[in-house]
């Protein structure tokens, strides 16, 4: 609450008039959106074995984007490169694939590949150890990291697949939406999230514009995937726009996020995440994140004897 409140004033102060400027004139109800207060470039980093992804959300947004941990756009991964055996334990991974495939493998016999427009969202829990390899030369996706609150970073992992057509879809006025998760133009998603969690793909049609409600106290993203030039432009009409393989991070409070598509002719493509934070405190060591320092001690002691959730780790190798 007091980060919350502290931001609140921090934004203020930088944006005095804020409501007046993004309110906008040509919406039928006055929607005060939020103002951007971050912009991150996603800087190409090497990953896994072989892999080179975008890492658009990494430790310093952490506080900021409560529960978000990591958010990474992988375009560069063909094999043999990829994320061979390892594990998680403490929090979600979102998996999203918008070109071509990845296969998955985990020590509880879990296997499956999936492919443009499909999702998986795993509950890493207590333990997973998986490998996660691309299937074709051609990859394009996104992996969203989402934090566990404490009582919830020990249950028994859990999986929840959707292939593109499980996804909702909905259109209106030259803007295009799949709900992942949440809800948007009055559709909801399937996706159980435990972490109260929306993730909505958009695609707005040059020219159009857009308002998305998000709950008042949950952090908020975005990430533009595709924008031709000066296209993406998000809180107000006339604020500065962002280009493509960046995150802008929303200040908390108001109506939601508004977003103009500028561009006469191109398309604008982005991810809209949003969840509300847990407020409590994260140690995050690689793929491990707990509370405190003697849980993370904890993990790696279950990791190296093969105890609490980790038991399979001692005999399974990926095929
Ligand atoms: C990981 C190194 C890793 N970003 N994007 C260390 F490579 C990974 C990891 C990934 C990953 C996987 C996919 Cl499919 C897409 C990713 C990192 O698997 F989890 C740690 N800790
Ligand atoms: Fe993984």
């Amino acid at each position: 609450m007091r980060a919350a409140l502290n931001r609140a004033n921090f934004v203020g102060g930088l944006f005095s008039f804020r409501n007046i400027k993004s309110m906008s004139s040509s919406s039928s109800q006055n929607f005060v959106s939020r103002s951007v207060i971050k912009k991150v470039f996603a800087k190409l980093q090497k990953e896994g074995d072989g892999a080179v992804v975008r890492r658009g959300i990494s430790r310093s947004e952490q506080k900021l984007l409560d529960p978000f941990l990591m958010l990474d756009e992988f375009s560069a991964v063909s094999p043999p490169a990829g994320f061979p055996d390892h594990p998680h334990r403490g929090f979600e991974t979102v998996t999203y694939v918008l070109e071509g495939g990845i296969t998955h493998q985990d020590f509880k016999g879990h296997k499956g590949t999936i492919y443009a427009g499909d999702v998986q969202w795993m509950t890493a829990g207590r333990g997973i150890i998986h490998s996660e390899m691309p299937e074709e030369e051609i990859n394009k996706g996104l992996q969203l990291w989402i934090n566990l609150s404490s009582n919830e970073k020990m249950i028994e992992p859990n999986y929840q697949e959707l292939s593109s057509s499980d996804i909702p879809k909905a259109e209106q006025n030259g803007v295009q939406v799949k709900i992942i998760a949440g809800e948007s133009m009055g559709i909801q998603s399937p996706v159980y999230t435990r972490t109260p969690t929306m993730f909505l793909d958009f695609i707005l049609d040059p020219g159009a514009q857009f308002h998305q409600n998000v709950p008042e106290s949950w952090n908020a993203f975005a990430y533009v995937l595709e924008s031709g030039e000066g296209g993406a432009v998000f809180g107000s009409s006339n604020a500065s726009p962002v280009s493509s393989h960046n995150v802008v991070v929303f200040e908390q409070g108001n109506d939601g996020v508004s977003v103009w598509n500028k561009s006469s002719s191109k398309k604008l493509r982005f991810v809209l995440i949003a969840g509300e934070p847990l407020g409590e405190p994260v140690v995050q060591y690689g793929p491990f994140v707990m509370n405190t320092q003697a849980e993370i001690d904890m993990t790696i002691e279950d990791y190296h004897y093969g105890k609490n959730g980790f038991e399979m780790a001692k005999y399974w190798r990926s095929q």
